[in-house]
């Protein structure tokens, strides 16, 4: 079978006898066979950095990758794609800062990726481009003559029309996903909203999932990404034993945790998070002294003004809380900004009474999905989700909330701390059930099966 070759802008090179944990690489698992490659930036930066990308081989998957020079990675990464694509594709116009230089930047790194990748590409490899840093990719590996089945998948929502319009570039990008052969989503939802946009941006044809344009065809569909389910959950029974967690259940002195795991980011609903909780506390005084709530939050993407804001902001909203409510043997926000270990985190959202998933926009969110992987079946605790997360359009068995209201999160946690245990036991069921459905497997192999259909081979042809 042709070899796969996956693009992305980090690349996740394993550490020997370290297992892989992050999130694309459990995600992209099964593909991860001997033979495969992996392509994308090295993660350091220098000042002339080589054509040739350099090979480390693990587990009989090569990794191939370059470096970038500081001028480049700044308007390609903080500039365009976190300045301004990151902004506009979670719905934050205010927040999307246009250069003309960045997005120039963000072209040149795109065609530096493609140029460094033609020199290791074979004619009948598939490639597999992910995410929002790499829309122009796909166009520009055609340009250097790659004819192979090429495939994207965007791990952010899109937009409507009328909001990607606000781009100045917006025709450039979506003329650049429709150079891809399968274009994937994490919902019916962006996969239409960019449907229209192909349409009414730049006059595609638009038939079910097939888009049409200068007389070539692709198709745009919904893929939501998974977790491996299964392994997730013996993960969170083995580490319930884990000495963190121990620790953690230890100091809870029988109060309910309340548990938040999200990269710091505008885009997760933080301030209005600490906000409901301050909300169930003074709305729900018996509540206080029996729930804890634990926000784990590690630090990201700090080179982005933005991303520094939000962080004293949190760190202002935590003081007032604890403020507010501690007393002298009880303090009902804990909150760092330090990773937790995967099993740990595994083990303390098995222990957690709530999960609270509220962002304002995610194209997935996989805490969610780790979330109810992690619960025990007979005494489940409850997720608390937002509804403008892909997740909720499988999820919808969870306290399905509006994040922009924290009135009604801390209801929902209300709900939650009161909920009867077969109430509890009927939702989980639920939820469970789809989790274990929807898993990372069966989103690669749909989004292959996708890419290798015989339609893309006939016209290819
Ligand atoms: C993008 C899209 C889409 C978090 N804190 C720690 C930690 N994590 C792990 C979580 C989870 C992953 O990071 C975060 O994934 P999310 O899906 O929640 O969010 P993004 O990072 O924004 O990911 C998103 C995703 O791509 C996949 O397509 O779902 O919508 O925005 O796995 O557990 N892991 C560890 N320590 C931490 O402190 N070990």
């Amino acid at each position: 079978m042709a070899r796969i070759v996956i693009v992305s802008n980090r690349v996740p090179i394993p550490k020997a006898r370290v297992p892989a944990a992050g999130g694309l690489t459990v995600a992209l698992r099964d593909l991860l066979i001997p033979g495969a490659m992996w392509f994308g930036w090295s993660g350091r930066l220098s000042p002339e950095p080589s054509l040739q990308p350099a090979l480390v081989e693990a587990r009989g998957v090569t990794y191939a990758t370059v470096d970038l020079s500081a001028e480049a990675h700044r308007a390609f990464y903080v500039g365009f794609a976190n300045g301004a694509l990151w902004p506009l594709l979670h719905f934050r116009l205010g927040l999307m800062h246009y250069r003309r230089e960045d997005y120039l930047g963000y072209l040149g790194v795109n065609r530096f990726f493609a140029e460094s990748l033609a020199t290791v590409l074979q004619a009948d490899d598939t490639v597999w481009a992910h995410d929002y840093h790499l829309l122009p990719l796909g166009r520009l590996l055609r340009q250097q003559g790659f004819s192979g089945p090429l495939g994207f998948f965007l791990h952010v929502p899109f937009v409507p029309p009328s909001m990607l319009e606000a781009m100045p570039v917006a025709r450039e990008l979506v003329a650049d996903l429709c150079a891809y052969d399968v274009v994937g989503f994490q919902t019916e939802e962006h996969a239409r909203d960019f449907r229209d946009c192909a349409q009414r941006l730049l006059g595609a044809t638009v038939d079910g999932e097939t888009v049409r344009l200068n007389g070539r065809q692709l198709r745009a569909f919904a893929d939501p990404i998974g977790i491996d389910a299964e392994a997730f959950a013996e993960e969170a029974a083995r580490s319930a034993s884990d000495k963190l967690v121990h620790r953690v259940a230890g100091s809870l002195s029988g109060r309910a945790l309340a548990v938040g795991v999200d990269r710091m980011d505008y885009s997760k609903g933080l301030p209005q998070r600490f906000e409901a909780y301050g909300r169930l506390l003074e709305r729900h005084p018996d509540h206080r002294r029996h729930i804890h709530f634990m926000q784990i939050c590690p630090r990201s993407r700090e080179e982005v003004d933005e991303y520094r804001k939000l962080r004293a902001e949190l760190d202002r909203l935590t003081g007032r809380i604890n403020g507010r409510f501690s007393e002298f043997d009880w303090t009902p926000l804990r909150y760092s900004t330090r990773p937790a270990p995967r099993a740990t985190l595994a083990g303390l959202y098995r222990i957690a009474r709530i999960g609270v998933v509220t962002p304002l926009r995610d194209g997935m969110n996989l805490v969610a999905k780790e979330f109810v992987a992690a619960q025990p079946d007979d005494d489940p605790g409850v997720l608390v989700l937002s509804r403008f997360a892909g997740a909720a359009h499988e999820l919808d068995a969870a306290l399905i909330v509006n994040p922009f209201d924290p009135d009604a999160i801390a209801d929902a946690m209300h709900v939650a701390l009161t909920m009867p245990i077969e109430e509890r036991r009927e939702r989980q069921a639920a939820l469970k059930a789809k989790v274990l459905r929807t898993t990372a497997a069966v989103y690669c192999q749909r989004f292959l099966d996708a890419l290798r259909a015989p339609a893309r081979r006939l016209q290819a042809a």
